[in-house]
């Protein structure tokens, strides 16, 4: 396989953008190897530089859950952009995608568009303060919910694979009022709550920054109690799980209902968007209508809002989500039954259609156990399945994500390519 026009990127890309990349997990230092540089990508393949294919199982890191190229997002999008990108007023457009987003997501009563994830865990966060009148926020251990100050602490996804939980530059002050307890733990979320300060409880309904982690049964249901008791906004960060678990999210798979859900990557159909929305008490507090800030020049942009709908409306067609259930279930099987075959101990936690295999042999329910996984291991698996054309997610500590463009068979062809990585 070689490799030698992405080596040549990297090396032009070291001399103006810090690490060769614009985003850190993306360099591939944790798996002790270089990135390669992507030139294309079609259904559940992407290429790099130097022609090689790989099956793709980061997707975008989530979004691409209908795979690269999907016709009915580039018709959609050429068929916008004719008449224009970017307006910075006010479209119809972005109507009917507040109204579809809230027709699957029923909590989100009121929507507002923002372009990133981070935009809309961090306008979450100052919509509950402000509607609260209280400074602390809570947040799980290894949870990751962009890369606000306030939320750099004790971070998963690149933040704990590259060993920076706390990110310098954060103010103490900034991070003074954040409330780390371990995931899955509902005995320190009560004690934080009792003493009637905290604005929000931030959690990834299923926990996909720690590598993925289902909710323990009575997990969410004991945090909406619990933040009902006391008055304190509960925010579902359902920026992966958005469409991705379930059509309307976790909360619908769990049958929980948040105050307020930050939801992103699927929701732009691969183009930058994401939102916030929920209660319409709370969201009124917004400006114009009330005095909490929040704004973007290209927030509800028409381009991002008209990908985001068709994929919101190819993903609501009969089967979607049982076809999503059944090709996560045959990867997530295969890849934990190839693991015991070469005797290597390994657990397999996977949602519908996303999913991570640990290299680990006690059950992974909180960061605290997810530390526990190889990540030696994880980073020679990963460039065993790379050499075999298979494109993992960089991390030991990063979900995995399945697309409806995969069939059983590019499954099966993963499983032996991980069958043969595994051996060797
Ligand atoms: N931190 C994101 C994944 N959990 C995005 C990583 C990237 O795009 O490089």
């Amino acid at each position: 396989m070689g490799t030698d026009k992405s080596a040549a990127i990297f090396e032009r890309a070291k001399q103006l953008i810090p690490g060769g990349v614009n985003s850190p997990v993306r360099a591939c230092r944790s798996v002790g190897t270089d990135p390669v540089f992507i030139s294309r990508g079609e259904g559940p393949f992407i290429f790099d530089a130097d022609g090689n294919r790989y099956l793709d199982l980061i997707g975008s890191w989530g979004p691409l859950i209908l795979g690269h190229a999907h016709p009915e997002i580039l018709a959609v999008i050429t068929e916008t952009m004719a008449r224009g990108t970017t307006f910075g007023a006010p479209t119809e457009i972005e109507v009917t995608f507040a109204e579809t987003l809230r027709k699957a997501v029923p909590s989100m009563e009121m929507v507002r568009a923002v372009s990133s994830g981070t935009e809309a865990t961090m306008s979450a966060l100052r919509l509950a303060r402000g509607f609260t009148g209280r400074a602390k926020i809570i947040k799980a251990d290894g949870g990751y919910h962009g890369h606000a100050d306030c939320l750099l602490v004790a971070a998963g996804s690149g933040a704990a694979t590259l060993g920076i939980p706390g990110s310098a530059g954060v103010p103490e002050g900034a991070a003074a009022d954040t409330i780390v307890v371990p995931y899955n733990d509902l005995t320190t979320v009560e004690q934080a709550l009792s003493h009637g300060d905290v604005a929000a409880v931030i959690i990834e309904p299923v926990a996909g920054n720690m590598g993925l982690v289902a909710p323990a049964p009575g997990y969410l249901e004991g945090l909406r109690a619990l933040c009902t008791k006391h008055g304190t906004v509960l925010i579902f960060d359902e920026v992966m799980t958005g469409f991705r678990v379930a059509f309307g999210g976790a909360q619908a798979r769990y049958n929980i209902k948040p105050d307020l859900t930050t939801i992103g990557k699927i929701i732009g159909g691969g183009l930058p968007a994401a939102a916030f929305g929920g209660r319409a008490d709370i969201m009124q507090k917004l400006a114009p209508l009330g005095p909490v800030y929040q704004a973007g020049t290209l927030s509800g942009n028409p381009l991002a809002m008209a990908a985001g709908i068709k994929a919101m409306e190819i993903l609501a067609r009969p089967g979607t989500y049982e076809r999503l259930e059944q090709v996560g279930a045959r990867l997530g099987d295969g890849l934990l039954a190839a693991a015991k075959a070469a005797g290597i101990p390994a657990v397999m936690n996977r949602v519908g259609s996303m999913l991570t295999l640990f290299f680990c042999d006690s059950p992974v329910t909180d960061y605290q156990s997810a530390k526990a996984a190889d990540t030696q291991r994880f980073g020679s698996f990963f460039r065993g399945m790379r050499d075999r054309g298979v494109f993992l997610p960089p991390s030991q500590f990063e979900a995995a994500f399945v697309s409806l463009a995969h069939t059983d068979e590019h499954i099966d062809q993963i499983i032996a390519a991980a069958k043969a990585s595994l051996a060797s």
